[in-house]
């Protein structure tokens, strides 16, 4: 290799966030000497963040594990890959032995789609293990969304994105980009987009109960009182039929349940929800009209009107405001990708057909919803005694110990168990207790190709980057994937290749593409040819000859700063996949949580609610051992309202203590008129002071774990998701 060689960037996509920034890595040897935007990349342009120029500090953390552990005892020791999956074997047999396969459940967490093998093999991982009880970060996350788009649409990921690009007017409620970079929303740079469309004449309005980046950078921020948001939306649907503004647009032939809507709606005049939500009727009614009026709106709700009391009504009226203004599949309104690698399992790995609810939980009797229980109940499924009772437990890419309600009893709980397996990069809050930890390659050490974010970009394309370095002396990610999976699920796989053979045909299958030509065009195994059968049996695909002048990845390959193919197009009936082939705009399971809202808007306000915040140097609880990012002043702060401190009698920079049904913490008071009154916010992720956890840096900037607070009790109905936002606290000083 010549001295220029050795110099020259590498262009990849960061895989951290769905901002897909092209990157420029420049190695020198096998260490990374600078990592900077990629200007040239033709989704990103050159936008970045804090977080993706610490891809090298990532992978050269000396905390990070290469190699697998055991923990014997307190002690850990690093074992050899055969010795890892022996220990693990041994653990899984003596629980299936004592308690049956039933005693096995598994958390999948935010991390555990991200890797380029782990990814693609999730699913064959959960088909071998076959667990009794799946749970996963999503049910601290999106599950209202998904539990509307199943029911709207018939597929729980046929989530709206938001058209900035082409829009007049965008509604954000419960959203900040400005830290956050989107979420179910990929934009090459959210808040540029919003800049371009303020100076294109456009308006943008944030409903939130903090004055975020974002806020701050709209027309119009509205405060609300967290969890009141279905109520507000409801009192929007009121006056678009009152005021006669319902335009339904092309899907109006699909459309089911109009009437019945209107008939729901009615008895939500803005005068009636003004005070719930603590927003003027005037406010709730101008913005109906604005949203009415304008020749495209994009309305767009995430984690904050999702992680709430009524997250479910909430992700479903957003969608019905956009049918009933005929904004959705419209340019400029909210819109579905058409993507050049449509993931054949992007489904998760748990049933998401048939009804909606299903088997009720062991110990709380709540329903499992699309497939899995809310992680709210894991603890106590862990330590309830008694059949079905869980003794064994994967994570995968996860860190329930802090991103959970009731992180506390969690904690305790997964000490208990016979046998936890954990796939994870750190010894940390969570994997602490795991009894072999199964490293997965470093970021820059694997290919990489979005699965997670091109489903929500409405620009079509793609970018492939090589893997960086090598993997070093272990075993193929994918093949781990399935080793772990049959240890869970006591199968032997007498043959690797070809159980990988079966899972690529039946995603040949699904493709509609003849296995015996995949086979042939495609030789050899692994995630690979996984992605080049997606791209070529996806709609710019070249159906393996069929369309000649159709794309596979070798196209992609000799395009380091990726492709590009254009604007998403309306889908129309294609998008619709429900039993009755018609968008259930007033699908019972909705209708039936009404009251409850109802009965909400009659009760007493809490004197102070605490709310989640988001921050761009963290990313949930783990990048917090990289001391880029943690450096500088503190900030795990509580937000606090200069009238409720002065009422409080504390002063910034105090220490206080919050208390909730949940538990208590402390934490140093932040003063800002940013927060609405009655309002307070830490942000959630912190809290690394745990004994036994491997991160270094992480440990000298402890702060404190948010999820001490959240009640595992408070759940919204609908869905099973965890009520992160509008939780009831007290504040005091601390001396
Ligand atoms: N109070 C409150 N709680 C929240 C939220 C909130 O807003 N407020 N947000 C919720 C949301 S949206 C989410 S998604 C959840 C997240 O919940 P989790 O998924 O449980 O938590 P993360 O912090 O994302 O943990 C990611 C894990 O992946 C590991 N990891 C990092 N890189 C890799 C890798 O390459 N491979 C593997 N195998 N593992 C890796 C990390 O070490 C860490 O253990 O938290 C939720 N919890
Ligand atoms: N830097 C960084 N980026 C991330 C992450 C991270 O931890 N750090 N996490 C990633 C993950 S896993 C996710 S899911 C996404 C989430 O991405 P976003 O959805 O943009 O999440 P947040 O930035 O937490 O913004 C949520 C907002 O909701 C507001 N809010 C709270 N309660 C309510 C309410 O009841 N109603 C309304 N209308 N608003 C409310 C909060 O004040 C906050 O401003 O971010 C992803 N990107
Ligand atoms: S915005 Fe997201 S994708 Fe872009 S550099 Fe930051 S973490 Fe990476
Ligand atoms: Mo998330």
């Amino acid at each position: 290799m010549t001295k220029t060689e050795e110099i020259r960037p590498h262009q990849r996509t960061c895989p951290l966030c769905e901002g897909m920034c092209g990157i420029d890595v420049s190695v020198d040897g096998d260490q990374v000497t600078m990592v900077r935007p990629n200007k040239a990349n033709v989704w990103s342009r050159g936008h970045i963040c804090p977080k993706g120029t610490t891809l090298g500090d990532l992978h050269h953390d000396p905390d990070r594990l290469r190699t697998p552990m055991i923990r014997e005892g307190t002690q850990w020791r690093a074992a050899s890959w055969e010795e890892a999956f022996a220990h693990a074997d041994r653990l899984a047999r003596g629980v299936r032995e004592k308690y049956g396969q039933s005693a096995f459940a598994s958390f999948g967490g935010n991390m555990s789609g991200k890797g380029f093998a782990s990814g693609r093999y999730m699913m064959l991982l959960y088909r071998l293990a076959r667990f009794a009880q799946s749970y996963s970060s999503s049910s601290v996350d999106q599950l209202p969304k998904n539990v509307s788009s199943f029911l709207l649409y018939g597929n729980m990921w046929r989530i709206p994105i938001p058209d900035i690009d082409r829009t007049d007017l965008f509604v954000i409620l419960g959203a900040n980009p400005a830290e956050s970079k989107g979420s179910i929303f990929s934009h090459r740079d959210v808040m540029g987009g919003i800049r371009d469309l303020r100076a294109r004449g456009g308006r943008v309005v944030v409903l939130d109960p903090v004055r975020t980046r974002t806020a701050a950078a709209a027309d119009q921020w509205v405060p609300l009182r967290p969890g009141s948001d279905a109520a507000l939306l409801l009192g929007i649907v009121h006056v678009l039929f009152a005021e006669n503004r319902v335009r339904l647009g092309h899907l109006s032939p699909l459309l089911s349940g109009v009437e019945t809507l209107r008939d729901v709606a009615a008895a939500f005049p803005p005068e009636r929800v003004a005070d719930f939500c603590g927003v003027d009727a005037s406010v709730i009614r101008r913005l109906a009209l604005d949203i009415a009026d304008a020749r495209a709106a994009a309305i767009y709700g995430r984690i904050g009107t999702c992680t709430q009391s009524f997250g479910t009504l909430a992700s479903w009226l957003v969608d019905a405001i956009a049918i009933l203004t005929g904004n959705l599949d419209a340019p400029g309104g909210s819109m579905w990708s058409t993507q050049v690698a449509p993931h054949l399992d992007l489904a998760p790995p748990y049933a998401s057909t048939g009804a909606v609810a299903g088997n009720p939980s062991r110990v709380r009797g709540v329903p499992a919803i699309l497939g899995q229980y809310p992680a709210s109940c894991l603890a106590e499924e862990i330590d309830t005694p008694g059949e079905g009772q869980i003794h064994a437990l994967m994570t995968l890419g996860a860190n329930p110990v802090l991103s959970v309600p009731g992180s506390a009893r969690l904690d305790a709980a997964l000490e208990q168990l016979d046998c936890m397996v954990s796939i994870d990069i750190y010894l940390n809050e969570t994997t602490r207790h795991a009894h072999v930890i199964f490293p997965s390659p470093s970021l820059l050490e694997q290919p990489h190709w979005d699965i997670w974010a091109w489903p929500w970009a409405l620009t079509s394309g793609g970018h492939y980057s090589p893997a960086l370095f090598g993997e070093g002396h272990r075993p193929p990610e994918w093949q781990v994937m399935a080793r772990i999976g049959a240890i869970m699920g006591g199968v032997d796989i007498p043959d690797l290749n070809a159980l990988d053979d079966e899972f690529f045909g039946m995603m040949c299958d699904q493709a509609g593409v003849d296995r015996q030509v995949a086979f042939a065009a495609l030789p050899t195994n692994g995630p690979e040819r996984i992605l080049d059968l997606c791209i070529r049996s996806g709609p710019f695909g070249d159906r393996f000859g069929a369309h000649p002048t159709g794309l596979s990845l070798a196209d992609f390959k000799t395009a380091p700063d990726g492709i590009l193919l254009g604007p998403a197009v309306p889908l129309g009936e294609r998008a619709i996949t429900t039993p009755t082939g018609r968008i259930e705009l007033a699908h019972p399971h909705f209708l039936t949580d009404i009251p409850r809202l109802e009965a909400a808007l009659d009760e007493p306000v809490p004197a102070l609610v605490l709310v989640s915040r988001r921050q761009l140097r963290s990313l949930n609880s783990w990048m917090h051992n990289l001391n880029t990012l943690v450096k500088g002043k503190e900030r795990c702060t509580l937000q606090i309202h200069g009238d409720d401190a002065r009422a409080l009698g504390l002063a910034h920079g105090d220490s206080c203590e919050v208390t909730s049904q949940g538990g208590i913490v402390t934490a140093p008071v932040e003063v800002t008129d940013d927060i609405m009154p009655g309002v307070v916010s830490l942000p959630h992720g912190w809290g690394h002071d745990r004994e036994g956890a491997r991160l270094d840096i992480a440990r000298l900037h402890v702060g404190t774990n948010i999820n001490e607070l959240s009640p595992a009790e408070m759940i919204d109905a609908a869905s099973g998701n965890a009520v992160l936002n509008g939780i009831p606290v007290a504040v005091r000083r601390l001396p």
